[in-house]
């Protein structure tokens, strides 16, 4: 298939004043009836009228009233219209029941739902099915369920109007036998709005925490960035079958059951946490996305970079700002700097495409969220909140482009953002390489940067790299507090002196020097609160690692030195062969008792870099990384780290439980996780007894996964696996957890079988995503057990992405990244990875999605 291009870009012909839809609801054979009214676009180039339309069945089609006869492809229709206004109606039949890619119009367990992004509208019926076509929907629908729901106000049951021109990607529709469980929230101009999460009867009790997290994202919208909502009502519906986590329809987000529905039961810490983050990110679309759009799909970071980086920014207010920016960049490089140093790397506004929804990527979302939070570093608070107030007075109700977004920063700052742009062009993670030097009392540092090469662009030109910067006295206080640094060169130095207010960056406004005794070299702390996506390369002793450790004022810093001295000693012990270093068990034993910091900073600083990472760090250093190797180093570190931290584990254990009923909010939250944390490691010495213990005596499901979880570790846990599918094989929701945690958890040796006999179980419903990324998606995320050297579990997941394929080519060529990283492996594994790669590509209902990734993945 040909690759559409960013610089193919050209405007519609026609702009449409109204769309009006009716659909007569049928599993095998809805009706769809469509009523537009368009006229001529004067600022668009003379071409054929063309509406897209897939799957779909022509009845009849009139222009003004008269019948004609288009000329229907594969992909849309042509035909002759008038060089006037005029109105297109027209007719179609499609089948939701036979529709098993989730995209359109397609039925979850008897409900009828729709997924339009990035472009199923045009399997719904015959449109311009592209994002700057933007136009006002009216909408009938008749059909047999109680609940007929679609975007806009209600006007008559089954009848809904939105006045608020959109795009086709965010029409939905459901109908089904829902609950609504509701609320409501008054704006801040004193509208009031109804809320509803419309579910199953039966999960109605599961709907309270993401009702709570929707009023405050509200609030916080209006707070933060002074965004009210702009509808009489706004609708959630709970889906079982969905592709992804959740859609922002205007007015209707449509979710994956999963990233909604919580109990303290059923659902985790992490649950929670997900769904509070996941509620704001698709409300907060209302503006950054619905309102303001993407003038073509070319620009979703402007939509999606935007949007993650105003739901970490909430995630943060609403819990901890230093735990989840570790979180946070966890997250980016265990997927997005992946993805940037392999064969699927791409900028974050990509350049060409060949199926738009193999670009939803950990790039764009999370890569595209850093560029945010760098500009707000670059231009500071008050330019921030300045550029993104002229961005919603411009741009409200367009169709938007990078260009737009970064031309509000220079008009709101006046600054010249022309450099900054090339962090939306070069893919590819830059390598930050520091040095230090220390001369009559100058301190100086100096960086050189550089980017690897990616899939066709060879050769990178500098970035503006924001770095900031502390300085450390030798007693462990701050002497410097954070400063950034604008690194705009590819090499860069920078200088500091000791002035009458302390260590300052030496320049013509800087402080008096301080004459007298000379000062003591200090000791920097660099890329604070990872303020760059880059990789950091210095050459940085252990004891300077636990100095940072120890006294960094930066919290994202301080667990990063603890994260680094992990990442060395695996590192030390994997390539030299040695045990595991006692600076580094001294280290953990005093963060796990330090009581002054959060609990839940403690469980982050106590986890090790996982075998991904350890893989690239060898890859990236000239070594083939061997995934067996790579796991036993980090069982005898974690044996290590036991047997070291035992004495003040069981005290820990003890005092991080969280007494009365449950509750998720942050404070408990990280209580059990570092009890969590300290259970894992005491399995390993009492062998699983308090684990056995905290099964028997969990009242909810943290506690509950968490001591399975510790037991399966340990390759222990038989009887809770059996009790646990007992207790919640009626429970989709649990019952993923089942499957996933048995697959990611085996023995490396194990894997592969373990996930055979799980996919022979009856409730294995492959059709259903979140049980097949649960899983085939659990096999791939245990690194050791997907890579072990027989190559059975590259070829059970090959086997299965082959058998969704046919059927939902979305999900099945997203996971195909599995594969992504085959280069780093040694030659027998890159032959078996490529040989099920070059299997999949020769199956005979190989899709656009799978194709493209496995071409992509193999070039
Ligand atoms: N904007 C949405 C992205 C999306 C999607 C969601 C569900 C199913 C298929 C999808 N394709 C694209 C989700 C978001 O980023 O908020
Ligand atoms: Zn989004």
């Amino acid at each position: 298939p040909q690759p559409i291009l960013l610089a193919d870009y050209t405007a519609f012909g026609w702009l449409i004043d109204q769309v009006e839809l009716e659909f007569h609801l049928a599993p095998r054979a809805t009706r769809v009836l469509s009523k537009i009214s368009l006229r001529p676009n004067p600022d668009a180039p003379a071409q054929d009228f063309f509406l897209h339309g897939e799957e779909l069945r022509l009845i009849w089609a009139k222009i003004n009233g008269e019948r004609i006869t288009p000329e229907v492809s594969k992909t849309g229709l042509t035909c002759a219209v008038p060089d006037a206004p005029f109105v297109w109606e027209a007719e179609v039949e499609i089948d939701p029941q036979d529709n098993t890619a989730l995209e359109g119009l397609y039925m979850s367990r008897g409900m009828y739902c729709t997924q339009c992004e990035a472009e199923g509208f045009r399997k719904i019926t015959f449109y311009p099915d592209r994002p700057d076509v933007m136009a006002p929907f009216k909408v009938r629908i008749f059909g047999e369920d109680p609940v007929l729901l679609s975007n806009g106000n209600p006007v008559a049951q089954g009848e809904w109007h939105d006045p608020w021109p959109k795009p086709a990607y965010l029409f939905a529709l459901v109908a089904g036998d829902l609950r609504a469980v509701s609320s409501s929230f008054t704006t801040a101009s004193g509208k009031d709005v109804e809320l509803n999460i419309w579910v199953r009867p039966g999960d109605e009790d599961r709907c309270d925490y993401g009702l709570d997290a929707l009023k405050r994202s509200m609030k916080w919208d209006e707070d933060v960035y002074g965004r009210e909502y702009d509808l009489d009502v706004f609708n959630i519906v709970a889906v079982d079958d969905f592709n992804m986590g959740a859609m922002e329809n205007k007015g209707l987000n449509i979710f994956n059951s999963k990233c909604v529905l919580a109990s303290p039961e059923t659902a985790t810490d992490a649950d929670f946490a997900r769904i509070e983050a996941i509620i704001a990110h698709e409300y907060f679309h209302n503006w950054t996305g619905n309102r303001i759009t993407c003038r073509d799909w070319f620009q979703l970071c402007l939509k999606e970079g935007l949007t993650v980086f105003r739901d970490q920014q909430f995630s943060g207010d609403m819990r901890s700002h230093a735990v989840h920016r570790i979180q946070d960049v966890l997250m980016l490089r265990g997927r997005q700097f992946r993805e940037d140093n392999g064969p699927l790397a791409h900028p974050v506004r990509p350049e060409s495409y060949v199926e738009i929804n193999n670009f939803y990527t950990a790039t764009v979302y999370e890569k595209g969220a850093e560029l945010i939070g760098m500009l707000k570093r670059l231009v500071g608070d008050d330019g921030y909140s300045q550029a993104l107030d002229l961005y919603f007075d411009r741009h409200d109700g367009d169709a938007a482009t990078i260009e737009d977004w970064l031309k509000v920063f220079e008009d709101a700052t006046g600054r010249d953002l022309s450099q900054f742009k090339r962090w939306y062009s070069q893919p590819g993670t830059p390598r930050l390489h520091m040095s230090e030097a220390f001369e009559d009392g100058t301190y100086t540092l100096s960086f050189a940067q550089d980017t690897p090469p990616t899939p066709g662009q060879d050769v990178k030109d500098p970035q503006v790299i924001p770095i900031a910067v502390g300085l450390l006295g030798a007693n462990g206080n701050e002497v410097m507090p954070t400063t950034v640094l604008e690194m705009t060169e590819a090499k860069q130095s920078f200088s500091f002196r000791n002035s009458v207010e302390g260590w300052v960056l030496d320049g013509p406004a800087a402080a008096e020097r301080i004459s007298g005794a000379a000062p003591e070299k200090p000791t920097p702390s660099v890329l604070r609160h990872f303020s760059a996506p880059v990789i950091l390369e210095r050459d940085i002793t252990p004891e300077t690692l636990g100095f940072l450790l120890s006294h960094d004022t930066d919290p994202f810093n301080k667990w990063e030195a603890g994260r680094a001295l992990a990442k060395h000693v695996l590192l030390t012990m994997i390539t030299q062969s040695t045990q595991p270093d006692a600076l580094y068990l001294d280290a953990m034993a005093q963060v796990a008792a330090d009581s002054a910091l959060d609990p839940a900073f403690r469980a982050l600083a106590l986890g090790l870099p996982s075998q991904d990472d350890i893989a690239q760090a060898l890859f990236d250093s000239g070594q083939t990384p061997d995934p067996q190797v790579i796991y036993d180093a980090g069982q005898s570190l974690r044996d290590a780290l036991a047997a070291h931290l035992e004495p003040a584990l069981a005290p820990i254990y003890d005092a991080m439980a969280c007494p009365g009923p449950y509750s998720p909010e942050a404070g408990d939250a990280g209580k059990r996780a570092l009890r969590h944390g300290a259970l894992g490691l005491l399995s390993r010495c009492d062998g699983g007894a308090r684990a056995e213990a905290l099964y028997q005596a969990a009242d909810n499901m943290t506690d509950q996964t968490g001591a399975l979880t510790s037991l399966l570790a340990i390759a222990k846990g038989g009887d809770q696996v059996q009790a646990f599918y007992d207790q919640w094989h009626g429970d989709r929701l649990v019952l993923d957890k089942w499957f996933g945690m048995q697959v990611s958890l085996a023995k490396p040796d194990q894997a592969a079988q373990v996930a055979h006999s799980l996919a022979e179980h009856p409730d294995f419903d492959w059709t259903n995503p979140n049980r097949f990324r649960a899983l085939i998606g659990g096999l791939a995320m245990n690194t050791a057990g997907f890579h072990h050297e027989s190559g059975a579990g590259y070829q059970f997941v090959a086997d299965w992405l082959i058998r969704l394929d046919s059927k939902n080519p979305q999900t099945a060529a997203r996971m195909s990244t599995a594969f992504e990283t085959w280069r780093r492996f040694d030659a027998d594994r890159q032959d078996m990875m490529r040989e099920q790669m070059q299997k999949i590509a020769a199956h005979d209902k190989l899709s656009r999605d799978m194709g493209e990734m496995i071409t992509r993945m193999l070039d």
